[in-house]
């Protein structure tokens, strides 16, 4: 153990271990815009974590500078505050005034760097920067505005190494160097796949979510326009840290009581075309196992990862069920069986989703998505756009008293709801499964080991006359590949595997609160268990009433002839 003073206490810290981290022990907070630990990210590039070193003769960066034995460390000199002021300032100079306008506006790490650094004026004047040519709005999920990047990089790494898709990286030189796809293409043009994982790490606006609150008002003020909306499963578990309830607070029904303030005519939830996906997609599998068809299926309800696949598996594409997402098939249901019960003429209903994800604005357009003869699901707003709509209105969300969604697509079970963590479509799937094949239920409905953040799980259960079935998680698109691998060099034996876009699943999605840590992740994850054990009466996808009307009255059974036209899609090459 090394032991070294920082700002005259003493820390024992191992080898290799840097003086911020050393400092992070103490308790001592020095100011960083480039470096994140979760991603292992420490680039030494914005020079703002800097600090005196005893014996050294310029100050050093914190952030990859290695703590030694004895070594006397100074955060808080006149020296060190005076030029970590200079480098914001410089900062600053290289950035657009914006702030009271700019979607990061309260939530900016540079606006919070300038507070603590003590700047008060800038001494250098500001570019004029040409806003056409340097913001990219070419995608229908991510803005791209490099007028205000300050080169850290995160996205970068986010990019490159959690997801593997290579889209965005550093190019030119010295002072021209920048963060942008190959080319300077347009991202609509590249391999995006639009999870928006580059925006949750992103330490100012220079990447946002393509902003569809507009659309959605006029929408609510059309008096020709009868507007539903819908909620991801984990948009109840992360909302509240948008209207200041703490990470991991479950909010559903305050949640349904806030859209029925902004004016939507009826508040049905995703969670419901969640179990109708079990169905469809359990059936599915089923079909697959007896009939030899092929395996093992993949799940196809994260948008980024089926683009993913498309892009850099298209040899696979026949292992994806053939089940939209749940938001596809609640847009292809309001648009036919909502409107049908409710005698309302499809034209004149509009769909709403409220969604942790990005890359479900990209979804919601694909020419695949209009089978109920119009676009299935007309806009798509993430959790950060309906935190800003809920308070635009002028709600007091955490006061508001709790209410509950309306018929007939509303009513969900506890398997839906876990959906948005990742293994959630796993373990609700295998509790359907398990009750068909079986006529039971699975012996204890916790499926634990696809639960939690390891990247790859892995599970095997005796299923009847299936006899011993194995199922795979994971879920980030570095880990995805692990498994795409196996798949592809032959050694795969799993049955059924879950994949889902982004870390810990859609409770950390590309259009949820920022930040996310880990320790976030738990608490978001934790309050959707919750809800399935202590909340829901049914925790089975097969037991929901609401699931069984809709067979009854309108779709036939799984896998039926208007489930096949309504619910399933095939991606192609
Ligand atoms: Fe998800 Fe899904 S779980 S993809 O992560 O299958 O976004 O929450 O809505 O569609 O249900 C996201 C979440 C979401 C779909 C469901």
């Amino acid at each position: 153990m090394l032991n070294v003073i920082i700002d005259n206490q003493s820390v024992q810290v191992e080898p290799g271990t840097t003086i911020l981290q050393a400092a992070k022990k103490l308790g001592i907070k020095i100011p960083t815009l480039c470096a994140y630990q979760e991603l292992n990210h420490f680039p030494g590039a914005c020079r703002v974590c800097v600090t005196e070193v005893e014996g050294q003769r310029s100050l050093v960066a914190s952030c990859v500078f290695p703590a030694a034995n004895n070594m006397v460390v100074h955060t808080n000199t006149e020296r060190v505050r005076m030029a970590r002021r200079m480098v914001v300032e410089l900062l600053l100079s290289n950035h657009p005034t914006e702030c009271n306008h700019c979607i990061r506006n309260g939530n900016c790490e540079l606006q919070k760097v300038a507070e603590v650094a003590g700047v008060r004026e800038v001494r250098f004047p500001y570019p004029d920067f040409p806003k056409e040519d340097m913001i990219d709005t070419s995608s229908p999920s991510v803005v791209r505005d490099s007028r205000k990047c300050i080169n850290c990089h995160r996205c970068v790494t986010v990019c490159e190494q959690v997801q593997t898709v290579n889209v965005l990286t550093p190019s030119w030189r010295g002072s021209d160097v920048k963060v942008s796809p190959a080319f300077d293409l347009p991202l609509l043009e590249t391999n995006c796949i639009a999870c928006g994982q580059c925006i949750m790490v992103c330490p100012v606006g220079a990447l946002y979510e393509k902003d569809d609150v507009d659309k959605v008002w006029k929408a609510l003020e059309d008096p020709t326009k009868h507007v539903v909306v819908q909620e991801a499963p984990a948009v109840r578990a992360t909302l509240g840290e948008e209207l200041g309830l703490p990470p991991g607070s479950l909010v559903t029904g305050k949640m349904i009581a806030a859209l029925r303030r902004l004016g939507f005519d009826k508040v049905f939830d995703t969670n419901f075309a969640a179990d109708l996906t079990i169905l469809e997609e359990g059936t599915e599998l089923l079909t697959r196992v007896k009939t030899g068809g092929k395996l093992p299926m993949i799940t196809s309800c994260s948008p980024g990862w089926i683009k993913f696949c498309e892009h850099f598996y298209p040899d696979l594409l026949d292992h994806l069920s053939t089940c939209k997402s749940p938001q596809q098939m609640f847009g292809a249901m309001a648009k036919t069986y909502y409107a049908k019960t409710a005698g309302i003429d499809p034209k004149d209903i509009v769909v709403v989703s409220i969604m942790p994800c990005t890359a479900k604005k990209f979804e919601c357009q694909r020419p695949e998505m209009c089978a109920s003869g119009f676009r299935d699901v007309d806009y798509v707003l993430t959790t950060r756009e309906l935190g800003r709509m809920i308070k635009e209105a002028g709600i007091d969300f955490v006061n508001l008293p709790d209410e509950s969604f309306d018929a007939p697509m509303g009513e969900y079970t506890g398997a839906a709801t876990i959906f948005g963590a990742t293994g959630g479509v796993m373990e609700a799937a295998l509790r359907t499964v398990y009750a068909v094949v079986t006529g039971g239920n699975l012996p204890d409905l916790n499926v634990t080991p696809v639960r939690g953040l390891d990247g790859v799980k892995e599970a095997a259960l005796e299923v009847g006359d299936l006899g011993n079935v194995k199922v795979a998680v994971a879920h980030s698109m570095a880990n995805a590949r692990k498994i795409l691998d196996k798949i592809r060099a032959g050694e795969a034996d799993w049955a059924f595997i879950e994949f889902m876009t982004c870390p810990g699943g859609c409770i950390a999605g590309g259009g949820g609160p920022i930040p996310t840590t880990n320790e976030i992740r738990e608490l978001r994850s934790l309050a959707l268990y919750t809800d399935d054990c202590q909340v829901q009466e049914f925790r089975q996808s097969h037991e929901n009433p609401s699931i069984k009307k809709a067979y009854e009255t309108f779709l036939g059974e799984p896998n039926g002839e208007i489930s096949h036209h309504l619910l399933h899609t095939h991606y192609t090459k």
